[in-house]
């Protein structure tokens, strides 16, 4: 036998948001290492424990390598022209029959981690033009899409903490050394946090429990689950009360201060010292800290994202940027200049600037948010009666049997469906209710590019890398199964020229081609060669494939801002109007731990991360997957002690809408009151082929059997994943 060529591959692991440089050495079909690339101007070597399952997941014998379709209970391989042309077939009938917003679509998280997926999803979404999309985002970040579609204009100016010139990071609800860092792409965060406090910068982080990251800051508050929006509001108050606002160069273009100042005004430290569990002279300190900074960034993510005032949040957190002169300035909250320009690219692709409330969902009446309803809606908008029921729904990378609230009706509404798809690689816990699942080809048999990510970098920069192996003869890749359906749904509907082109090119250019396109219209192309010698090109990159520096964040306000709209609101009507509603938590003395517990008081539940996980779908890698089990309850001694719980015995932990059970285990780090509980497990179900996640001491259970779909942020229909009332005891 003729010995086999070794080939070393650079490319960027696409597991999270950190966009790690890899390298990837392989023998013919076979994996031999990977690891990080020291070469990588931005994560200079840097990889988690993550980055092996690279290969796990190539090599996973459960992953689905046919499209299956439903016969009975069973699934059976078909190949894809029969499975395209049947589903196609079925979605347009569905429509014919009952209007096009019968047909909802989810897209799920990976979506954002393929250039392929997100940028034809859009153009997907456009042909099957159902007003019926939900989407991860809102059980994510969505409100932080709102505050820069209210702030500033538009939905994807999202501004990201320049953490490496920071001198002062005030972190609320994050914690990047579990999630590797969110809407902040910043490979070894960990190294990043260290330098800022090596170069005499300070580091707090605000959180209910004292995480990873917190153990690692210079101070660590607690604070009450679900009151971040009080606590926000109390350091505006002493921000603009106590010291002048400092608007420095954006003063020409900042609109709403005075009636930013009165709505705040109310809310003095005192006032929410009760609720949030920090004492007033705290948050006085900290805004003066804030304040004195010579350069500062408040950042807050998901744990203050996912909760009942997460738009409140959400906008008061650039409002503080603001406020102390750190916007769109060095060291500060700023903005990418990536190589493809997303908001123009997402003009072109017919995303939208923002908008809320152009329509509602069918039942509870809640708003649409950027073009999708609030996914925790979906299971009622299939399962009420009605004409304009939901008929069929397409899952795109998603699995939000395990990722929404009260996940389990949502499993009973999709028995309901007339015709479920899911564009998926594994047979889980969401896809097993399907009709039909179609399986892109490994991660590994697509180029890469981080057209999403590149948005949210603390640097800029941009790294292409071509497929590490050739895809199978009869695989298909996540955009072809889009286009797939596209072409034959267009078919059977009267000419609309403009989609039947675009689906044309699209087909011709594939996602590379398209790539390069807004290469060279971006703001380094060709045209436009800036810090390059020769300009920004799909040829380019792959002259340079350990990626490209574009180096650090540069100002960009106001010519980023939206030409029709070229100003910062600082107090838009929405929020205004939503402070009547946080008021009322003012009252809520109820709120959080009570001293008198006598183990049958309600405790607040709330998420956590591990390094080793992410979201739902990777328990299935074995190397990431050993270790001690991580689906436990973490619980206070003192509220443990009062149920008659020692570590590692089971609870039972039930909610208004479900009931789990769950070893515990006790500790320190979690304030009184408080519960955490990991989202992503409950692996299982009649039929699910995840051979790892499935055994018992995987499975875990899932917290989404306990939080509650009917508690959504009011404002943008955003679920409340924090701070859910749950009752624990011993099973
Ligand atoms: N209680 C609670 N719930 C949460 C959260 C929480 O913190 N607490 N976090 C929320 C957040 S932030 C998010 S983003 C959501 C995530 O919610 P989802 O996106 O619904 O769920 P994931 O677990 O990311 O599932 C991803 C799915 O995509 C599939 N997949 C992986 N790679 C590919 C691919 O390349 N192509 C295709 N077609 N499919 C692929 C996987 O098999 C899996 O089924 O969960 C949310 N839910
Ligand atoms: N290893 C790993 N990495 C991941 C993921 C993963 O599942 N695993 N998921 C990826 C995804 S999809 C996302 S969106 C990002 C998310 O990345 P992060 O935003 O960093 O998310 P978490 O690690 O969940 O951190 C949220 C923190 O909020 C705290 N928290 C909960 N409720 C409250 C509250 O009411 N107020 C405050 N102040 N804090 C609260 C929690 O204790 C937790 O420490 O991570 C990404 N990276
Ligand atoms: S932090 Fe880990 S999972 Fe995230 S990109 Fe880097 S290696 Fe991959
Ligand atoms: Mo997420």
């Amino acid at each position: 036998m003729l010995p086999r060529m070794v080939t070393t591959h650079h490319r960027n692991c696409h597991l999270c948001e950190a966009m790690c440089g890899v390298v990837i050495t392989t023998e013919g079909d076979r994996i031999l290492s990977i690891a990080g690339d020291d070469d990588d101007p931005f994560s200079r070597g840097h990889v988690c424990p993550k980055a092996p399952a690279l290969a796990e997941i190539h090599t996973d014998p459960d992953r689905l390598k046919t499209p299956l379709k439903r016969v009975g209970h069973d699934f059976v391989p078909v190949s894809w022209d029969e499975a395209l042309d049947e589903v196609a077939d079925r979605l347009s009938a569905i429509q014919r029959e009952h209007g096009k917003n019968a047909v909802a679509t989810y897209l799920g998280n990976p979506t954002v981690h393929n250039h392929g997926s997100s940028l034809l999803a859009p153009i997907f979404l456009h042909t099957l033009g159902t007003k019926s999309r939900y989407s991860a985002t809102s059980v994510d970040q969505l409100p932080h899409q709102l505050a820069s579609w209210a702030m500033l204009g538009h939905q994807l100016l999202l501004p990201v903490p320049d953490i490496d010139r920071t001198q002062y990071m005030l972190m609320i609800g994050a914690n990047p050394l579990a999630s590797n860092g969110s809407l902040m792409t910043a490979p070894d965060v960990k190294g990043r946090l260290r330098a800022l406090r090596e170069r005499g910068g300070r580091l707090v982080v605000v959180d209910p429990r004292r995480t990873e990251t917190a153990k690692i800051a210079d101070e660590h508050v607690f604070i009450r689950p679900g009151s971040d929006a009080l606590f926000l509001l109390a350091l505006a108050h002493v921000l603009t009360t106590e010291h002048e606002p400092r608007l420095r160069e954006l003063a020409p273009y900042v609109q709403g201060l005075q009636t930013f100042r009165d709505a705040v005004r109310p809310f003095t430290p005192e006032r929410v010292a009760g609720v949030t569990g920090i004492p007033a002279n705290a948050i006085r300190r900290l805004a003066h800290e804030l304040h004195a900074a010579e350069r500062g960034v408040v950042y807050a993510r998901l744990g203050a994202s996912t909760q009942a005032f997460g738009g409140l949040c959400q906008w008061l957190v650039p409002a503080l940027n603001i406020l102390t002169g750190n916007f769109d300035r060095e060291g500060g909250a700023m903005f990418t200049h990536p190589a493809v320009d997303v908001i123009a690219a997402a003009r072109f692709a017919g995303i939208g600037r923002g908008s809320l409330g152009r329509w509602k969902s069918r039942v509870r009446q809640l708003p649409e948010a950027n073009g999708e309803l609030p996914v925790a809606t979906l299971a009622e908008d299939i399962l009420a009666p009605g004409p304009d029921r939901l008929r069929a729904l397409v899952v795109m990378a998603g699995n939000p049997v395990l990722s929404t609230p009260n996940g389990r009706q949502l499993e009973r509404a999709l028995g309901e469906l007339e015709l479920m798809v899911s564009i998926d690689c594994y047979l889980n816990e969401t896809s097993r209710h399907a009709d039909f699942i179609l399986p892109p080809v490994s991660p590994l048999c697509r180029s890469q590019y981080d057209v999403a990510l590149s948005l949210l970098a603390v640097r800029d920069v941009a790294k292409w890398s071509p497929p590490v192996f050739a895809p199978p003869a009869d695989g298909r890749d996540d955009w072809q199964i889009l286009i797939g359906l596209a072409e034959r749904i267009q078919k059977k509907r009267p000419l609309d020229l403009r989609r039947r082109l675009e689906l044309a090119a699209w087909k011709r250019l594939g996602p590379d081609g398209v790539l390069d396109l807004l290469l060279r219209a971006g703001p380094y192309g060709r045209l436009r060669r800036g810090l390059l010698r020769e300009g920004m090109s799909l040829r380019y990159l792959k002259k340079h494939r350990h990626g490209v520096d574009l180096g650090p964040l540069r100002r960009a306000l106001p010519s980023r801002l939206p030409k029709e709209r070229r100003y910062v609101d600082l107090a838009p009507p929405i929020y205004i109007e939503d402070l009547a509603r946080v008021r009322r938590l003012l009252d809520a003395s109820a709120l959080g731990a009570d001293p008198s517990d006598d183990g049958t008081a309600e405790l607040l539940l709330i998420g956590r991360r591990h390094l080793r996980s992410n979201n739902s779908w990777m328990h299935n890698a074995p190397r990431l997957a050993a270790g001690k089990p991580r689906c436990t309850l973490i619980m206070h001694p003192r509220d443990a002690e009062a149920r008659g719980l020692g570590d590692g015995a089971r609870a039972r932990v039930s909610s208004r809408r479900g009931e789990v059970e769950v070893p515990v285990e006790v500790s320190d780090a979690i304030m009184p009151g408080v519960v955490s509980l990991p989202h992503g497990f409950g692996h299982g179900g009649p039929g699910v082929r995840l051979g790892v996640a499935t055994r018992s001491e995987h499975a875990g259970v899932s917290i989404n059997d306990l939080t509650d779909e009917r508690e959504v942020d009011a404002l943008c229909g955003t679920a409340v994943l924090s701070g859910v009332p749950v009752r624990v005891a011993s099973a």
